[in-house]
């Protein structure tokens, strides 16, 4: 048993997010730590909004709703749809808690303390128009290095440079349009990063190395281009503020500090919240999970690859700048994008289909499953309607929901509503054990890898060989001659079933609770059988559910996507590829 640390890259506040964010990071986190639970393993998983910086405060403003209002209620909707999605957290936080605003401020001083912090005079953008100091994000501009015209003060999307808005061409107001602006000078906080280099280069060297090559290769280039002193304040009204104590003159003026600093210190905040929110007689550390942990707890991160210098860089280097132990990630997990026929999810544009919405048309487990099965990993991965119409008819429904229901209506038609006994296992039965025990290790195999493309084939091989076994014994001419030979091959598969139960869980976990509802109530989280699925080479898991067993049979599990609906889902979603 061990114990890890899960957190999956912080939904921003200001709207609900695609399918694209989900299978990029909270839906595999969930997966793997649904996989780790099973395995008794001591998991805490932890996400939560992120809710400061420009966007929530304009997404308000657009909303005509106070700041906090707006990220309260966005909270709120963001859980509800998580929740939807099964998504087990032990804690959904939010960045702009008490919990994080007293970390970030910590992690602030503790920096500041070693020399890692500095007070500098900068000259920002000011915009008359605006009455306001503009943020990085809010000045657009001709790229100085390749001419883009729409580049953001902090970045072209061009080229990728990072830029600074004084670096911008042509600058303007992204919020007004205006040309009206003027460089002021204005004092800010900067991350030494410099003076840290060496020291995240070392751990990224160590640690880097077992990660996958689209972390490691990410990393490795912001590195190689050098990490340079970043600003971490910003002027706005809503943020952790910069404490009065530690530099009185900006926190005077009202000063924040960036997201992305007070961000990734978020997982450590919501964990704090998780802590504080235990109930009588619960005992929850959240110190025994960040704080002088190095090698007792594993630590997985979740993202997709935009997101992963901050996470393999800058908020390392945050952490090691304090000079406390801090628990630094072990394993970085990135995606690549899941696209929309070819082209951008987009947020701005509408484009693609929103999580809230999903569910609106099809349970969780289609989407969970399909999304997993088709999670991009090694390179980008394209949603269709056809694609997620054909993975859900012929995974979903022909090979685990039809196996099911035919198993058991045919069994209580024949025998009642009692598992037959039927004849001992014979020489098919000792087949099945070992492909099963086979692909149950191939399954595990992924999963302790975290390749979960591969384990969804691996599951989806498992539904198939229980089809493959029922069409090869044929129970419905095996009772025509011999009756306990239709009982053991009933037997048998239902036992598949009470193993399909539990394996396939950690993708599907309501469809999962329907079928170990079959042999009884349930409580609690499926667990393996004790000693594991496979002893000496079989698949013990065909023994679990003994003769005399009761049981029912029920609902359909997954009902087909028709023409119909596909005709229908496009129309509504805009399914055409756009001329990319
Ligand atoms: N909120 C991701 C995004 O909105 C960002 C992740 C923060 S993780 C600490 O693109
Ligand atoms: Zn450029």
């Amino acid at each position: 048993m061990a114990r890890h640390l899960i957190t999956s890259a912080l939904p921003y506040i200001n709207g609900i997010k695609h399918l694209g964010n989900m299978v990029g990071s909270m839906l595999p986190a969930d997966v793997y730590a649904r996989y780790l639970r099973q395995r008794g393993h001591d998991v805490l998983y932890i996400c939560a909004t992120d809710e400061h910086g420009t966007p929530a405060e304009l997404a308000a403003k657009a909303a005509g709703l106070p700041v906090a209002e707006y990220c309260a209620r966005q909270h709120d909707a963001q859980k509800a749809v998580y929740d939807g999605f099964d998504l087990a957290f032990d804690y959904f936080g939010r960045t702009s808690s008490r919990q994080n605003i007293e970390v970030t401020q910590h992690i602030a001083r503790r920096l500041k303390e070693n020399g890692f912090i500095e007070e500098r005079t900068t000259r920002q953008v000011y915009s008359l128009t605006d009455g306001r100091f503009l943020p990085d994000r809010y000045i657009v501009g001709t790229c100085p290095y390749c001419g883009y015209e729409a580049a953001r003060g902090d970045q072209c999307e061009n080229c990728t440079r990072v830029l600074d808005p004084t670096d911008l061409l042509n600058a303007r107001s992204a919020v007004s349009g205006s040309t009206d602006l003027e460089v002021r000078e204005t004092k800010h906080l900067f991350l030494l990063q410099s003076k840290l280099e060496r020291e995240v280069e070392a751990f990224v060297e160590a640690t880097g190395a077992k990660w996958p090559t689209l972390a490691s290769s990410i990393a490795r280039k912001w590195l190689t281009e050098g990490l340079h002193d970043r600003a971490i304040t910003r002027d706005l009204e809503w943020g952790v503020p910069v404490p009065a104590d530690a530099w009185p003159d900006l926190a005077a003026e009202g000063k924040v500090f960036y997201v992305w600093f007070d961000a990734p210190i978020g997982y450590i905040g919501a964990t704090k919240e998780w802590s504080d929110a235990a109930g009588e007689g619960e005992e929850r550390d959240w110190r025994s999970w960040w704080f002088d942990v190095d090698t007792d707890v594993r630590y997985t991160e979740f993202m997709a690859k935009d997101n992963v210098p901050f996470h393999t860089v800058m908020f390392p280097a945050t952490l090691l700048g304090t000079r406390e132990p801090w628990k630094k990630v072990d394993y970085v997990k990135a995606f690549n994008w899941l696209t929309y026929y070819g082209g951008k999810f987009s947020t701005s544009q509408n484009r693609g289909v929103f999580t809230d919405a999903a569910l609106e048309l099809l349970p969780a487990d289609y989407w969970r499953y399909f999304l997993m099965a088709s999670a991009p990993e090694s390179d980008d991965a394209s949603f269709s309607w056809e694609l997620f119409a054909s993975v859900v008819n012929k995974d979903l429904a022909d090979t685990l929901g039809n196996f099911v229901n035919r198993v058991l209506s045919f069994s209580r038609k024949r025998f009642g509503d009692e598992v037959p006994a039927g004849h001992e296992a014979g020489e098919a039965e000792r087949r099945l054990g070992e492909e099963i025990a086979r692909l149950l290790a191939e399954y595990e195999e992924h999963m302790e890898a975290l390749q979960f493309r591969k384990a969804a084939f691996a599951l989806r091989a498992l539904w198939s060989a229980g089809n493959s076994y029922l069409e090869e014994k044929a129970p419905w001419l095996e009772i025509r001659t011999d009756q306990d030979a239709a009982a053991l091959t009933l037997r048998t598969a239902m036992n598949l079933i009470a193993l399909y139960a539990v394996v396939s869980e950690p993708f599907v976990p309501s469809t999962a609770r329907a079928m170990r509802e079959v042999f009884g109530p349930v409580d609690g989280a499926p667990a393996l059988p004790e000693g594991g699925w496979v002893g000496a080479g079989r698949a013990r898991a065909l023994d679990a559910v003994p003769a005399g067993t009761g049981f029912t049979v029920p609902p359909v599990l997954f009902t087909k996507i028709t023409e119909d609906d596909l005709a229908a889902f496009r129309e509504r979603f805009g399914g055409e590829p756009e001329a990319a």
